[in-house]
């Protein structure tokens, strides 16, 4: 199938028109964008992708996805772009997780590989043990937080979901460990299916697409059916075009005015944009931890597009204005 019209949200004055969007409460759409600029009436729309546009989403991990939801990252990495070696002894690792399920994260996201531009990729005993007694020692402390597992790798994935991780973030979308279709498949635990053109170390090598939002779209389809293949419940899986994995400025920005087109997989869209590079070329703000007012920007435009999972560092910073996003939108907290 190539790439549906996309739906444009609406703000919500006056009376409800049209069909909600993606099923998160007070969004909704009246018109769609084809590929060719011309816009159709949500009501002639074909009723399948009425359907994909409009549906309300399964529960991700028990959270209901009518709202976008908070994911906090955790890097137990000594190499990650904006927070490397922060977090690296567990002391500090844990206390960073208790931290960000206090300021209002409602996943947590916990990886052991940087996959920054330029990274190398890390031996996966090596990730087991940064990331799986981590996760453990979290479990064994009770907190219920939903915990996502960001890897690329079938082992570190195992190793996490079996004490006690709820859902696998794979940034290269199955294109990494063959193995790794057939552990999600065998859990039947949610899948973050991450666009990335190319792998960490040379991705951000001059990227090239003669359509973008085309070019992901494409990828995440085919991604979307092996994993399906592969046993995986479509049911299960999220999709995220990848900002800033093998896109360079101008592709970050074509894809974040296009995220509504995601909406046409029917499944729930995550992203992430958390002090990335692309705030601090825009802003001309040097040092990653000083981008929090420009991801919060670009957070709160994504929940206006209908986007389900926001994955940042900056937690609370983010609540707070989701929080006044939604009493704009007229919805109670
Ligand atoms: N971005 C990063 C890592 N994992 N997963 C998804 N689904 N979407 C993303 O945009 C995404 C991701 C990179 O950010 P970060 O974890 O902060 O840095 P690093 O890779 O250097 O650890």
């Amino acid at each position: 199938m190539s790439r549906p019209p996309a739906p444009l949200p609406l703000w919500p004055i006056g009376p409800e028109r049209g069909l909600p969007l993606a099923g998160i409460a007070g969004a909704r759409f009246s018109e769609a964008l084809g590929a060719d600029g011309q816009l159709i009436a949500a009501a002639d729309l074909a009723p399948d992708l009425q359907g994909r546009l409009s549906a309300r989403r399964p529960d991700l991990c028990g959270l209901p996805l009518d709202r976008p939801r908070i994911m906090g990252i955790l890097n137990v990495t000594p190499d990650s772009f904006s927070d490397g070696g922060d977090h690296a002894r567990r002391a500090d690792a844990l206390a960073r997780a208790r931290a960000l399920v206090a300021e209002g994260a409602e996943i947590l996201d916990i990886g052991g590989e940087s996959t920054r531009p330029g990274a190398q990729a890390v031996p996966v005993a090596e990730e087991i043990a940064r990331v799986v007694p981590l996760v453990a020692e979290l479990r064994a402390a009770g907190l219920s937080t939903p915990i996502s597992v960001d890897t690329r790798k079938a082992e570190v994935a195992r190793a996490a979901l079996a004490e006690g991780a709820d859902m696998v973030n794979d940034v290269s979308a199955l294109g990494y460990d063959p193995d790794l279709a057939h552990v999600v498949a065998e859990a039947g635990v949610p899948l973050c299916l991450m666009h990335a053109k190319g792998s960490p170390a040379e991705m951000q090598d001059a990227p090239r697409y003669s359509d973008v939002t085309a070019e992901v779209w494409d990828m995440l389809e085919a991604r979307i059916r092996a994993a399906q293949a592969a046993g995986i419940d479509r049911a299960k899986l999220l999709v995220d075009p990848g900002i800033g994995f093998g896109k360079d400025l101008q592709h970050n920005l074509t894809l974040l005015r296009a995220l509504p087109v995601y909406h046409g997989f029917g499944l729930p869209l995550l992203l992430g944009v958390s002090r990335k590079r692309f705030i601090g070329t825009i802003a001309d703000v040097a040092a990653p931890k000083d981008r929090v007012p420009g991801s919060v920007a670009v957070a709160l435009a994504a929940a206006q597009q209908g986007v389900h999972v926001l994955r940042v560092h900056d937690v609370s910073d983010t609540r707070q204005a989701l929080r006044l996003h939604r009493a704009m939108m007229g919805q109670d907290e």
